[in-house]
């Protein structure tokens, strides 16, 4: 049997790892563009890569055009899968060139090496679009059709992509599609996006490795997926017979305070937040003792730190996924509960592994404390 070929943009990121394993249990040869950096960063791939023959990782960057029309005209994908992008909001503020050069540009130059290789007609093409294109929101809950209006310059960027993914679907009849996927998370999401620098801290604190998490918007909410739900979706939309555009979402909506108390919760901390605004901190009222034996009641362990309040912030973020369920049959099945279950478990296993260490005399070198709340992410 001939397997199907997949090319994916950002395969050492959160969403690629899990759409790789996901395409190798349904038979695909799959291709990665990887960039070369000073270290290591293949950590969520090395696995796969380390078992799998039918996975090759190939060097490129989405700003270098030359490198992604050869890859094309090399690998001669049936799909490719665009999920590499400069993917965090607040950094994006901080380096708005760099995050349109790679979000939108990026998106533009993979289109056009498809079209040179002469393959609009044959290769797939997914686009990873995303709620923050709705920004401050014009529909409450928003759909397929909510107009859009980016708060950053991550969204704005976003939105050219999008646009120019509709516009070589009606321009060239190609098979090309976006996911306007809302918020997703996992153990494998990256230490700077909220839920887990929550997680990570929380379990840090739990284990007396770090003793104060800081937050910005704790009001901020969020329409919170796992991971690799959404990327089984990703794969779905390229199966169909005619491409469209789907928001991706659970239907349900928590505050970034409540996905805090969530997760102290699972590692046996119950907290009461006091103040408003930037004074608002959170205190420990009850501890499990033998789950979180770095806590005591009255430690106060939550603070918010306005470094990591954003230009222009999007407040509240509720998907409907009516048009994925009807059309595809696509539902979510794992709950924000059971994710953030999963994501504190593994953190607290970490976390154990650096306290026995620290414990036993050794250097413990990721410097937890001001790892946690470095630069402004
Ligand atoms: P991550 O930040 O975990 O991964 C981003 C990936 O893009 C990494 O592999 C990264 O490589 C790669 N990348 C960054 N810059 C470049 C570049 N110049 N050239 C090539 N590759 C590059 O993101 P996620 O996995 O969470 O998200 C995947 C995609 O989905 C992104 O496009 C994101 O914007 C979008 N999205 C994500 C949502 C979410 O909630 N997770 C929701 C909606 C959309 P490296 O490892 O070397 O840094
Ligand atoms: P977001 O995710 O901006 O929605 O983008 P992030 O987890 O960074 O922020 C979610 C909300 O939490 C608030 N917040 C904080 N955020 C971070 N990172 N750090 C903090 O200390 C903090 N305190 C409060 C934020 O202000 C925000 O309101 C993610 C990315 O994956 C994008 O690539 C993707 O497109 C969108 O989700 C959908």
């Amino acid at each position: 049997m001939i397997k199907k070929i997949a090319l994916i943009t950002g395969i050492t990121g959160q969403d690629g790892s899990y759409l790789a394993e996901l395409l190798l249990e349904k038979g695909y040869e799959v291709h990665g563009l990887i960039r070369r950096a000073s270290s290591f960063n293949t950590e969520r791939v090395d696995t796969i890569c380390n078992s799998n023959d039918d996975i090759h990782l190939h060097y490129g960057d989405l700003t270098d055009s030359s490198n992604l029309i050869r890859l094309v005209k090399e690998i001669q994908p049936d799909e490719i899968y665009n999920l590499g992008a400069m993917s965090h909001v607040a950094v994006s503020f901080e380096s708005p060139e760099y995050a349109a050069d790679v979000d939108a540009m990026g998106t533009i130059r993979l289109l056009e090496a498809i079209r040179i290789n002469g393959l609009e007609k044959t290769t797939r093409f997914y686009q990873a679009s995303t709620s923050e294109l709705y920004g401050e929101v014009q529909e409450i809950p928003q759909r397929e059709t909510t107009p859009f209006h980016p708060r950053s310059p991550y969204a704005v960027a976003k939105m050219y992509a999008y646009w120019i993914t509709v516009n070589y679907r009606e321009s060239y009849g190609m098979y090309a599609c976006n996911g306007i996927l809302f918020n997703h998370e996992s153990p494998r999401r990256g230490e700077t996006f909220v839920t887990r620098k929550i997680t990570r801290s929380i379990a840090n604190i739990s284990q007396g490795l770090e003793s104060c998490l800081e937050l910005g918007n704790m009001d901020a909410l969020r329409d919170w997926g796992h991971a690799k739900d959404y990327v089984r979706m990703q794969w779905m939309m390229l199966q169909q017979d005619v491409a469209d555009d789907f928001v991706i979402a659970t239907g349900k909506q928590i505050s970034v305070r409540e996905f805090v108390r969530m997760s102290a919760k699972e590692a046996g901390i119950e907290l009461a937040f006091n103040g408003e605004g930037v004074e608002e901190t959170a205190t420990v009222t009850a501890v499990d003792e033998k789950k979180a034996p770095g806590v005591k009641v009255g430690d106060v362990i939550v603070r918010v730190n306005p470094k990591f309040f954003r230009p222009a912030e999007v407040e509240t973020l509720l998907g409907d996924p009516s048009k994925a369920k009807e059309i595809l049959g696509w539902v979510p099945e794992i709950t924000v509960e059971e994710m953030c279950s999963e994501m504190v478990a593994a953190d607290i296993d970490k976390a154990k592994q650096h306290a026995l260490l620290k414990a036993n005399g050794f250097d413990v070198a990721i410097s937890l404390e001001n790892k946690s709340s470095f630069g402004k992410a």
